[in-house]
C-alpha cells in the first residue's frame, strides 16, 4: 500500500484487536483492489488509550497474524492512518466525525458500549456518562460522540454520512439510528429538533454482520510475531484464518468497494445476523461457561470434551435452527458443521474467560431468543437452559471482583448468601435487564435450570457430562 496516497473518509470508534483485525483489513483490501484510496481510517480508542499508544508510534501500522489451518503469512495492515485515544480527546473525536473529509463512522465498541436499555430498546438515559454528555461536556459516549459529531456537521454543512455499526447485534443500524436518535431527542428541543431533521435526511445507518473470531492478544503473542517478524510490533493482533462481513448496501456518501475484499451486500442482514448469534455466538458462551465449570482455559479445550460439543451441536441442531430463517445462501447443517471446526481451532488460543465476560450483556442477544422460540412452539428449550444454568452458575461462584461484567455488582446483590439451585435460580432469573418478566412464568423453563444448575453443583463437570450424553 503507498500510504502517501492515503487520505482519511472512516472515523472508526472502538479500536481494540477485533476492529484491526475485521475492519481495518476489509477496507484495505477493498482499497488495494479498487486503487480508491479514500478511505483511509481515523482509529479511535474508547475507554483505554493503550491501543493508540501503541500505533502512533508505529504510523498506525500493525500486524495480523493468521493462526490455525490455512494460515496465511504475517501481514502488515496499512489502513489506520492515525489512532487518537477518545478518552484523551473528546473534542477532537467530535471533530473528526464532523470533518468534511469523514464520510463514513464505524463502530466496534462492544454490546455495552451503546449504553442501551433492554427494556425499552432505546437509549439508557439514566446512565451517569451519556447524562453527562447531554448536559454538554466534550462527549465520552459513542453514542454521544457520534450524535454530537453528526450535530456539528449539521452546522457546517459537511454533508450526509453513513454510521456503521460492527457489533454483534441483531438491526445493530436500526438500534444505533434508534440510540442516536434518543441522544438528539434529549437535547433541549431548539438544537434536538433541527438536528433530528437533518438525520433524517443525511445520515443513514445500515446494519451489518461481522464475523472473525479474534482473541486478546497476550505477551506470547507479541513475542512470537516479533520473531517471525524480526521486528516488534506492539499493536499485533492475532485472528483465525476465517472472516466474513455482510453489509446492508444503504451508504449516504459512497464507500469503500468492500465487496472487491469479499465482503458481501445484502438485503437480508437480519437473517444473516440471526443466525451468526444464534448459532455461534450462543454456543461460543455455552462451551465459555460449560469450559469455565470445567476447568477450560480455552474454546477449543471446550469443545474438545465429548459432551460439550454434543451440547452444543444439539443445541444448535434441535433448538435453534427451527426458531430461525436462514438467508437462502446458507446450509445450516453446514453452518454449524464449520462453526464448531473453528471453535476447535487450538493454536488461536481463545480464552473461555474472554467469551464468557459480559454475559449480562451477550445472554439476551444469543440465547434468549432460541429459548423463547422454542417455548412458544411447544418444546423444551433443553440445551439452551443449560447454556443459561452454566452462565448463572459461573455468576453464582466467581467473586465480584472477578466477575468481568458491567453489571457484576447487580448481579450479586441479587444473590443470597447460601447459593445452592433452589435459591440461585430463581433468583437469577428474576434479574429484568436480561430475562424481562415473560421467562420467570415459565415452569417448565424454571425445571431444566434446576435440573441443570443441580448436576453442576453437585456431580459437576463429570456428572454434567454423563446427562449430556444420556439426555
Ligand atoms: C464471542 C465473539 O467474545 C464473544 O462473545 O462470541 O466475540 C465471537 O468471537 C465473534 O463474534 C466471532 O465473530
Amino acid at each position: 500500500m503507498q500510504r502517501d496516497k492515503l487520505q482519511p473518509g472512516i472515523v472508526h470508534l472502538g479500536l481494540g484487536a477485533f476492529a484491526r483485525a475485521h475492519t481495518a483489513v476489509f477496507t484495505e483490501e477493498a482499497m488495494l483492489a479498487s486503487g480508491d484510496f479514500d478511505w483511509g481510517i481515523v482509529g479511535v480508542t474508547q475507554r483505554s488509550d493503550t491501543v493508540a499508544r501503541q500505533l502512533s508510534p508505529q504510523d498506525g501500522l500493525f500486524t495480523v497474524a493468521e493462526r490455525g489451518d490455512g494460515a496465511a503469512p504475517l501481514r502488515v495492515v496499512a489502513s489506520i492512518v492515525e489512532a487518537l485515544s477518545g478518552r484523551d480527546n473528546p473534542q477532537e473525536v467530535v471533530d473528526r466525525i464532523a470533518a468534511e473529509s469523514t464520510r463514513i463512522v464505524t463502530l466496534t465498541i462492544t454490546e455495552k458500549g451503546y449504553r442501551f436499555d433492554p427494556s425499552t430498546g432505546s437509549l439508557n438515559l439514566d446512565d451517569d456518562e451519556v447524562q453527562a454528555d447531554l448536559a454538554g461536556r466534550a462527549p465520552h459516549t459513542a453514542v454521544g460522540q457520534i450524535t454530537r459529531g453528526l450535530q456539528q456537521r449539521a452546522r457546517t454543512g459537511a454533508g450526509p454520512i453513513t454510521v456503521v455499526s460492527c457489533d454483534n447485534l441483531p438491526g445493530n443500524g436500526e438500534l444505533t439510528r434508534t440510540l442516536v436518535r434518543a441522544f438528539a431527542a434529549a437535547l433541549p428541543a431548539a438544537e434536538g429538533e433541527p438536528l433530528l431533521a437533518w438525520l433524517g435526511e443525511n445520515v443513514t445507518f445500515p446494519s451489518t454482520m461481522v464475523d472473525r473470531m479474534v482473541p486478546a492478544t497476550t505477551p506470547a503473542d507479541l513475542d512470537d510475531v516479533e520473531r517471525e517478524l524480526g521486528l516488534r510490533d506492539e499493536a499485533a493482533v492475532v485472528a483465525e484464518p476465517f472472516k466474513q462481513w455482510v453489509i446492508e448496501d444503504n451508504f449516504a456518501a459512497g464507500r469503500p468497494r468492500f465487496e472487491d475484499a469479499g465482503a458481501l451486500f445484502s438485503a437480508d442482514v437480519a437473517a444473516w445476523e440471526a443466525a451468526k448469534l444464534r448459532l455461534l455466538n450462543a454456543s461460543h458462551s455455552m462451551l465459555a461457561y460449560l469450559g469455565l465449570a470445567a476447568g477450560k482455559e480455552t474454546i477449543s479445550e471446550a469443545v474438545g470434551h465429548a459432551a460439550f460439543l454434543t451440547a452444543c451441536r444439539r443445541m444448535m441442531v434441535e433448538e435453534a435452527l427451527p426458531t430461525i430463517t436462514l438467508p437462502p445462501e446458507l446450509d445450516g447443517e453446514q453452518y454449524c458443521s464449520q462453526v464448531l471446526s473453528r471453535f476447535a481451532n487450538a493454536a488461536l488460543g481463545h480464552t473461555t474467560a474472554k467469551v464468557g465476560s459480559d454475559g449480562s450483556q451477550k445472554l439476551g442477544l444469543r440465547l434468549l431468543p432460541t429459548i423463547r422460540g422454542t417455548l412458544a412452539a411447544g418444546r423444551q428449550p433443553r440445551w439452551a437452559a443449560l447454556a443459561v444454568a452454566a452462565w448463572m452458575h459461573h455468576v453464582a461462584t466467581t467473586p465480584v471482583a472477578d466477575l468481568n461484567d458491567p453489571l457484576a455488582t447487580e448481579l450479586q446483590a441479587t444473590l443470597p448468601a447460601t447459593r445452592t439451585a433452589a435459591t440461585v435460580v430463581p433468583a437469577l432469573l428474576g434479574f429484568r435487564p436480561i430475562f424481562g418478566h415473560d421467562l420467570t412464568q415459565h415452569e417448565a423453563f424454571t425445571e431444566l435450570l434446576l435440573h441443570w444448575y443441580r448436576i453442576l453443583e453437585t456431580d459437576g463437570p463429570d456428572g454434567l457430562g454423563n446427562e449430556i450424553n444420556h439426555g
